[in-house]
């Protein structure tokens, strides 16, 4: 039996360098020694507010970024969230067995809270709920995450175990997977924040659907510091991130790259790097669009996935609510 290795990503802005440097490019290494299931997080997209037509055209980018990148739908599972139902209904229950004060203490929501104040919604608070009845819906064993991640599968864990002291053995405790190098790639613009989908800086994030001279201009423009050494120091965050990065598209060691850089200025890593992504990208952005040319094949992909993953669902909510007395 393959262990079970379930991921999620939400539909939300552009898919970036981050999110395929730490999640996908493993989940694509791994899909033949793993049973793989992807899914598209549209219900926790719209924990943040969301345009209908732009929320529904997303989960289709996303969906052919997946396959572009490297994804094959014979050997994993792909599909979108709010096509399965028993998300939320598990979601619910397990709300009713995790304290108020374990949620409260999710940096990611705290965070957010900050930023949005007394707009923040319910379905943002309650996202690790849901997260967790993702996981644990499919018997997951491994849930590659990036470094942001890895406290909402520590809670999926304690929900877990809360549960099974209570009614005994149900649900499997998922282990996260934090990759070693590369678990948190920061903003280029901001090397002390982390890449995200939703800031809006042009200069933050590198998008895998950037056009080259977007991508050169972008990583010209990164914040580095006034010092000339170019060496992994993790206390110089710009120079740092934009290493890792070239590490990570190169497969080169650290000795190795700071040799390279040896007497060369920030100007000449900058340029060598712009173009090693550039040329990284290049082959998932043509599969792009070869993919999305045939506008009902990603959506055959989806449906396909939903019915393969959904008796699945329906085995685990049927011991739940036995076990619960629901019905
Ligand atoms: N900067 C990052 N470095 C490393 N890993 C990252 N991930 C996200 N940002 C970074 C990982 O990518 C996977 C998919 O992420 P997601 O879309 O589910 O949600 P997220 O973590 O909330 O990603 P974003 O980009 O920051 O989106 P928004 O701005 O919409 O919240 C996850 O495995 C995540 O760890």
């Amino acid at each position: 039996m393959k262990k079970r290795v379930f991921s999620g990503i939400q539909p939300t802005g552009d898919i970036h360098i981050g999110n395929y440097l730490a999640a996908i490019k493993h989940w694509v290494a791994s899909q033949t020694e793993l049973d793989s299931v992807f899914c598209i997080v549209d219900l926790h997209a719209i924990t943040v507010p969301q345009e209908t037509n732009v929320l529904k055209s997303k989960i289709r980018e996303v969906t052919g970024l997946l396959l572009a990148a490297g994804i094959d739908p014979k050997l994993s599972t792909v599909f979108i969230q709010s096509h399965n139902s028993a998300h939320t209904e598990l979601a619910w229950i397990l709300n009713c067995f995790t304290p108020m004060g374990w949620m409260q203490r999710m940096t990611q929501f705290k965070d957010k809270l900050q930023e949005q104040k007394e707009q923040v919604s319910v379905g943002l608070f309650d996202y690790p709920a849901l997260m967790a009845a993702d996981i644990l819906l499919y018997n997951t064993d491994i849930v590659p995450v990036g470094e942001d991640q890895k406290q909402h599968v520590e809670l999926t864990r304690d929900i877990a175990q809360r549960f099974n002291s209570i009614y005994g053995e149900t649900f499997k405790l998922p282990e996260p997977l934090i990759p070693e190098t590369g678990a948190r790639i920061m903003g280029l613009d901001d090397p002390t924040t982390k890449m995200s989908k939703s800031e809006a800086g042009s200069g933050h994030a590198i998008n895998l659907l950037d056009p080259s001279d977007t991508i050169r201009a972008k990583v010209m423009q990164a914040t580095t510091d006034s010092l000339r050494e170019i060496r992994f120091d993790e206390n110089r965050p710009g120079i740092y991130n934009l290493l890792v990065i070239y590490e990570l598209f190169t497969g080169l060691s650290r000795p190795d790259i700071e040799a390279r850089f040896e007497r060369k200025g920030y100007v000449n890593l900058k340029q060598e790097l712009a173009e090693i992504i550039v040329d990284s990208l290049r082959p998932l952005q043509s599969r792009y669009q070869e993919l999305t040319a045939d506008p009902t094949y990603l959506d055959s992909v989806l449906t396909e996935g939903s019915s393969r993953i959904r008796p699945l669902a329906e085995k685990t909510m049927t011991v739940v609510k036995e076990k619960v007395g629901l019905g």
